[in-house]
């Protein structure tokens, strides 16, 4: 029997304060009005930036269904929805691409003007209102996203179609991690060919980032982190050399200038640790080095303190969102690369857990277990 048109109940994982566990619930999923799409999910990542938001750090107003990093199969249509249809394979987009505003026409930008659910995070749809509630009471939404639940809606600017064939237990990391670092080295950086690259810090998002420069034909790539556990899947998404910066007395910045002859060409902070800023940029060529920070963004109120002598001279510091990718179109392109086997993000997930397992999941994250959770629903 259809489910279009009616309210669904189904089990979320429900942030009800700050620094608290998720609790199971059973919810009500309304059915999508004019221009959204609701979305039965089948798989979901667990990131940093889930975290973030139970210990506040990324504010979004609770209580809440949080999860950004998710795929699933669109269940029904609101009014006027044209891109997708039910029974469709979908990735739900944190950074919506609305095609019509003058970022989305720039060819270089993708923090589409309707990206107000990140920069300024009402925890509704553009509406303003909610489609979610629990025991009684309207449950906010999360980045335009919500995929710890078995059902959600979001904004049709909000979802890209994918690949039908896609298994939607691996490019759910497609949704943010994959896509943020493997972005950050060929879209934002724009890694060459034979170039010197370094990476700091190997989570998920930063050996994210060595398979794009490796996809990018780098010559060298230095993975660097305070914990050599990372080092052995480093090596095998395509790190050349592994360092650990507290084998040394000197700064990172000066062993990393010795290995490379003055200092990569490319390299990026993926740490989430704003001091490690000044030390990737420190450790770029001071002629021509480029540097992306990732983790810079990690809060909405940290502040970034960086020796000004760093930039007498052509060193550049980058940042960007998910990438840099215009979302809704770019997504699904990635997805058929991964098809067409042209990088492989399988060994970036360590964990298959259940939804009712989103505690425990966040807590792999949390001790570094885990490079990847992925979460069935
Ligand atoms: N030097 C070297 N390595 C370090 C240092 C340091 N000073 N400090 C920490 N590290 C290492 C840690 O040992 C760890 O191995 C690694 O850095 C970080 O790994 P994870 O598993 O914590 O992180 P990821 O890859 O899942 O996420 C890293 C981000 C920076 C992306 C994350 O913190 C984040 O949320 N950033 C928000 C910005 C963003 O764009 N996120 C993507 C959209 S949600
Ligand atoms: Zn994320
Ligand atoms: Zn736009």
């Amino acid at each position: 029997m259809s489910t279009a048109g009616k309210v669904i109940k189904c089990k979320a994982a429900v942030l009800w304060e700050p620094h608290k566990p998720f609790t199971i619930e059973d919810i009500e999923v309304a059915p999508p009005k004019a221009h959204e799409v609701r979305i039965k999910m089948v798989a979901t990542g667990v990131c940093r930036s889930d975290d973030h938001a139970v210990s506040g750090s990324l504010f979004t107003p609770l209580p809440a269904v949080l999860g950004h990093e998710g795929a699933g199969i669109v269940e029904s249509i609101g009014e006027g929805v044209t891109c997708v249809k039910p029974g469709d394979k979908v990735i739900p987009l944190f950074s919506p691409q609305c095609g019509k505003c003058r970022i989305c026409k720039h060819p270089e930008s993708n923090l589409c003007c309707q990206t107000k659910n990140l920069t300024q995070p009402k925890g509704a749809l553009l509406d303003g209102t909610s489609r979610f509630s629990c025991r009684g009471k309207p449950i906010h939404h999360f980045i335009s996203t919500s995929t710890f639940s078995q059902y959600t809606v979001v904004d049709d600017i909000a979802v890209a179609k994918i690949d039908a064939a896609a298994p939607l237990d691996k490019v759910c990391l497609i949704g943010c991690g994959f896509s943020t670092g493997y972005g950050s080295a060929v879209q934002v950086a724009k890694v060459t060919p034979g170039s010197t690259c370094a990476v700091f810090g190997l989570g998920g998002v930063g050996l994210s980032v060595i398979i794009g420069c490796k996809a990018a034909g780098a010559a060298r790539i230095i993975a660097v982190d305070i914990n050599k556990d990372r080092f052995a899947k480093a090596k095998t998404v395509g790190a050349t050399d592994c360092v650990d910066p507290r084998d040394f007395e000197k700064p990172i910045e000066e062993v990393l200038s010795d290995m490379i002859d003055g200092g990569v060409d490319f390299c990026f902070e993926v740490t989430g640790n704003t001091e490690a800023v000044g030390a990737a940029l420190g450790s770029c060529h001071k002629d021509h080095g480029v540097c992306v920070t990732v983790g810079a963004l990690a809060s909405f109120t940290s502040t970034l303190s960086i020796r000004s002598h760093l930039f007498f001279s052509g060193r550049i510091l980058k940042g960007s969102i998910l990438g840099g990718w215009k979302t809704k179109e770019e997504i699904p392109k990635l997805v058929s690369d991964y098809m067409a086997k042209k990088f492989n993000i399988d060994p970036l997930i360590t964990h298959t857990l259940t939804l009712s397992e989103a505690n425990e999941a966040v807590q792999l994250m949390k001790s570094g277990q885990c490079i990847r959770c992925v979460l069935l629903l």
